[in-house]
């Protein structure tokens, strides 16, 4: 079956390349084998509604089976936020590294038990007649650092610290993450599906 993910973060390309590297009859597409650009307004206010709306309307843009998440870091100190808004917390088209400053500064004073914090992701698969044929979903738990640490993965990953390490997902890299990750459980879900749809 072809795969198009359906992403412009190259981060979360990239992650989904490993994560689905070893699915047998899976072949994935990127959106550069699109032949015009398709912008989704996320407008939606769950992952699950902005996961949906952007695997649906790019399956009938593309004319393939289409995998798209929404995912997004929810801090329990700022009552959830930024959550689906994680993106563009510090503006629309909000570098990561300026959004990583806003949320260090909105948790200035708060203190490390209070810096709690999960990462969500929501997949949802749509088939090219625009019907969901997958929606599953995954969170990876920890805490917010002091300061950012780490060059790997991208978004908040230099400020997240996962539940049982010292080391900010930045630093502890691609194959750590890609086994702990929101993404990586919410990936391994629908791996379970897919080998479950009949074949046609
Ligand atoms: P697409 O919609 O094209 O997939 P996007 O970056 O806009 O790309 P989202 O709307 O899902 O994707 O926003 C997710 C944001 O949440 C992302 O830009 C990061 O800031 C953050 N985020 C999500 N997953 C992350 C991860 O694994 N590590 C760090 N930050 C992450």
């Amino acid at each position: 079956m072809r795969l198009l993910v359906a992403t412009m973060n190259e981060g979360k390309l990239r992650e989904y390349q490993r994560l689905l590297a070893d699915v047998t009859g899976l072949e994935l597409e990127t959106m550069a084998s699109l032949s015009e650009r398709v912008d989704v307004e996320e407008d939606q206010d769950t992952f699950a509604g902005n996961a949906q709306k952007k695997a649906i309307e790019l399956a009938a843009a593309s004319g393939l089976t289409c995998l798209a998440d929404d995912s997004g870091l929810e801090v329990d100190a700022l009552g959830g936020r930024p959550g689906v808004f994680s993106a563009r917390y510090a503006g629309e088209g909000a570098s990561d590294e300026k959004n990583n400053l806003k949320l260090l500064e909105e948790l200035r004073g708060v203190p490390d038990q209070l810096r709690t914090a999960r990462f969500r992701c929501v997949i949802c698969v749509a088939d090219p007649d625009g019907r969901e044929v997958a929606l599953v979903d995954g969170t990876c738990e920890g805490r917010i650092g002091r300061e950012p640490k780490g060059e790997h993965g991208f978004g908040y990953d230099p400020l997240f610290i996962p539940d049982g390490f010292t080391q900010t997902m930045a630093e502890l890299g691609p194959e750590t993450k890609n086994q702990i990750s929101h993404r990586a459980k919410a990936a391994a879900k629908l791996v379970t599906l897919l080998r479950e749809l009949p074949t046609p």
